[in-house]
């Protein structure tokens, strides 16, 4: 029988292939406690390996989340793509998991066939379908991918085009559907208003994916979030609750970073080549 670890080297190309460069003392390296990057899309044109290589090279840390969308498992089966820088990012990763630092992958959408091997290691790499990360000052972040949120949000979309046609239908279809609930005994309840209230929170998509993220954060008795997804990097308050969106690695090279002392931030990367120099720039602080 195969194991796991095979089983997914067999998915992944150059997963388990042997490392071809171990050095790993570039200058300049500022260790954080972790990081959490997601939306690689290795396996797709659009993928931004070079700078996510350098940014992991100047970056050691003691954990990495891996927010999901790391390989684009929907583009490759439309049309192979593999470079080796992809095998270089996956080889780096691997590496990283071999010198110690706690690396955890909780799959997306587009890499949703690793789902399947939740609570499995492969070569220390930890997969897991959901997780916690306890920060050094004790917050609890709740580490999701973000995909599963599509459904409410795009629903709430989609209501939004009703437009005032089929407004006027709904009230129509609330009328008659009155009438059969009162003949069945049931109170009335108003589908148009209820229709409504879902239309006006559809006007904002990020808003309202941001806002669903943080509610079941919160629901869920965490202190914060930190998911992908959007490709929209961001970190605020919601009702109470740390959303932080790591951004994505295709158009904007972002990264949520943990400092030692507990204190997150998001780095937006910018090799030295167009920066001559600092090797990222802060977007955003807050405290833990
Ligand atoms: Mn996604």
């Amino acid at each position: 029988m195969r194991t796991a670890f095979e089983a997914f080297g067999a998915l992944v190309p150059g997963f388990d292939a042997p490392p071809v460069d171990d050095r790993d003392d570039e200058p300049r390296r500022a260790r954080y406690r972790s990081i959490f990057i997601s939306d690689l899309h290795l396996g797709t044109p659009g993928c931004q390996a070079g700078p996510l290589l350098d940014f992991l090279k100047s970056h050691p840390s003691d954990h990495l989340y891996l927010v999901g969308d790391i390989v684009d498992g929907w583009q490759l089966r439309k049309r192979w793509f593999w470079p080796q820088s992809h095998n270089d990012v996956v080889q780096k990763l691997l590496r990283r998991a071999r010198k110690g630092c706690k690396v955890v992958y909780v799959p997306g959408n587009h890499d949703e066939f690793a789902r399947q091997f939740g609570g499995h290691h492969f070569g220390g790499i930890e997969v897991m379908t959901e997780a916690v990360h306890v920060t050094a000052t004790g917050q609890r972040l709740w580490i999701i991918h973000g995909d599963h949120f599509d459904g409410v949000v795009q629903c709430a979309k989609w209501l939004a085009h009703l437009g005032d046609t089929l407004y006027e239908f709904t009230l129509r279809l609330n009328r008659h559907l009155n009438v059969l609930r009162g003949r069945l005994g049931l109170p009335y309840w108003s589908l148009s208003a209820y229709l409504k209230q879902k239309v006006k929170k559809a006007l904002n998509y990020v808003t309202d994916f941001e806002a669903a993220v943080a509610h079941e954060a919160r629901r869920r008795g965490h202190q914060g979030v930190v998911c992908g997804h959007i490709h929209r990097a961001e970190m605020r308050s919601i009702g109470g609750v740390l959303y932080c969106n790591d951004g994505d690695w295709v158009e904007s090279r972002t990264a949520l970073v943990e400092h030692h002392d507990g204190r997150l931030e998001l780095v937006e990367w910018r090799p030295a080549a167009e920066t001559a120099g600092a090797g990222h720039r802060s977007l955003m602080e807050a405290a833990a």
